[in-house]
């Protein structure tokens, strides 16, 4: 760890051997050369903290003077939030969905980016446990946690946070755009009644702008606090 080019390395490729989850960052996108951005240390020591969790920090980017009017798409947003040693939001627990979905309600968020990926891309074809895709092929990038089954109330949970409507007027996800133009609906973003259905989940086309939340990456900060001697995050 006192090498820390010789670290960064070792880390990715760690990353990269661990899960296909980072190689996403790669092929999927339509925008070619779109890689996943490194922490940098000053941002990470100075990140937004608007509130916290469970010892995360998270914020919205509408409340962040440097990001309040931006709307970008779900690479760009995951990329925002790493530089500050943070990922998009991950709600794995039926508490923290709820702070997520009472932030959208309070503020009037239309929608935002969390963290959720369909394992579409190259990495994810020969994974047996994640077929069929629609149910079961959902998972947090920011810790390559999977997803519950998307057609059940996740165990701990009293409701099933997906829409049970969309532009197809059928539960989500539905990969709606795809019938539109051929676009699969690969990223996970709440909206806020977009489809008269309250604040809810939906699978949406990954290119869409959106304000985001970022939440902290322990990955990122133990990354970034040991080749960072003395650093305060
Ligand atoms: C699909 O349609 C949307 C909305 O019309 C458009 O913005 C997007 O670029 C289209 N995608 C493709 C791959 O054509
Ligand atoms: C959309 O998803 C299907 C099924 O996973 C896949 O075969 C197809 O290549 C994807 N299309 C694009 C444009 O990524
Ligand atoms: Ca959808």
């Amino acid at each position: 760890m006192i090498l820390a080019p010789v670290g960064l390395v070792v880390i990715l490729a760690a990353l990269v051997a661990a899960d296909p989850a980072i190689s996403e960052a790669r092929p999927h996108s339509n925008r070619p050369g779109r890689f996943l951005s490194l922490p940098v240390a000053q941002k990470c020591a100075n990140r937004p903290k608007e509130f916290q969790y469970r010892g995360h920090n998270y914020f919205f980017s509408g409340h962040v003077p440097a990001h309040s009017n931006q709307k970008v798409d779900w690479l760009d947003a995951r990329n925002i939030c790493r530089e500050y040693c943070m990922d998009l939001v991950s709600m794995e627990t039926q508490e923290e969905n709820n702070l997520v979905f009472r932030l959208i309600q309070q503020n009037n968020v239309p929608y935002i980016w969390t963290s959720g990926r369909l394992c579409d891309f190259k990495g994810c074809e020969n994974r047996r446990d994640l077929e069929p895709k629609a149910l079961n092929g959902w998972f947090w990038s920011a810790n390559r946690e999977k997803i519950s089954p998307t057609n059940q109330t996740p165990i701990g949970w009293g409701y099933n946070p997906w829409s049970q409507t969309g532009h197809k007027k059928v539960r989500q996800p539905d990969n709606a755009e795809f019938d539109i133009n051929g676009t699969n609906e690969s990223c996970l973003s709440v909206l806020n009644n977009v489809y008269n259905d309250g604040i809810a989940w939906h699978d949406v086309a990954c290119y869409h702008e959106k304000p985001f939340i970022c939440e902290d990456s322990e990955e990122l900060l133990n990354y970034v606090g040991s080749n960072n001697r003395g650093i305060r995050l």
